[in-house]
């Protein structure tokens, strides 16, 4: 997918990680941190928490989301299929859920859950060029922008909730 250049100058983040399937969670936020650099974020506005699972990651972003201190969050998981049905179980509640938390808070909560049935799928989606987290951060930067513009803050971004006379600062 393409992304508008962007100037996340301004923009606050915060990224919760599961700490199940450690390595390539920790290369899907290396991802996010890239391209959050890439768009102009300051380090000194991403905030990086970490929960046991996927699991406890909804109520984490529900916490981070009230707590006012980032204009987006972007919970990231590694769901692999086993045995169990405990994946198809996991996979659909904890999505359902971060969507809710973005609807009922309104800070955006980007979708950073893998769901997959194989390590060779995860791999193919943490690593390279495909590394998922790339397109994290800057949907996380694009959506923190559209918040801006729709609800108040410093109006860079102009994509359409206001009228451009509301969009100086
Ligand atoms: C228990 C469990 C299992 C089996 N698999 C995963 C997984 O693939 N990815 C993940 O992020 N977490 C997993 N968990 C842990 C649960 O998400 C949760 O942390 C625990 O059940 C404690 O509530």
């Amino acid at each position: 997918v393409e992304f508008p250049e962007m100037d996340g100058s301004t923009v606050r983040i915060g990224i919760i990680k599961a700490r199940w399937h450690e390595s390539d969670i920790d290369s899907l936020v290396a991802g996010v941190k890239e391209s959050l650099k890439e768009c102009g974020v300051p380090e000194d506005n991403i905030q990086l928490q970490e929960v046991p699972g996927s699991f406890e990651l909804p109520l984490a972003t529900r916490y981070l989301a009230l707590s006012g201190a980032v204009d987006a969050i972007i919970p990231i998981g590694v769901l692999i299929k086993g045995e169990t049905t405990h994946y198809e179980v996991i996979s659909e509640t904890v999505t359902s859920s971060l969507m809710s938390i973005g609807m009922q808070t309104g800070i955006p909560v980007i979708f950073g859950l893998l769901t997959c049935l194989t390590d060779e799928q995860v791999k193919a989606r943490s690593t390279g060029a495909n590394n998922h987290g790339l397109q994290w951060g800057k949907a996380a930067v694009e959506m923190a922008l559209l918040r801006q513009s729709a609800v108040g803050g410093k109006k860079k971004f102009f994509m359409g909730f206001r009228s451009e006379e509301h969009t100086s600062e």
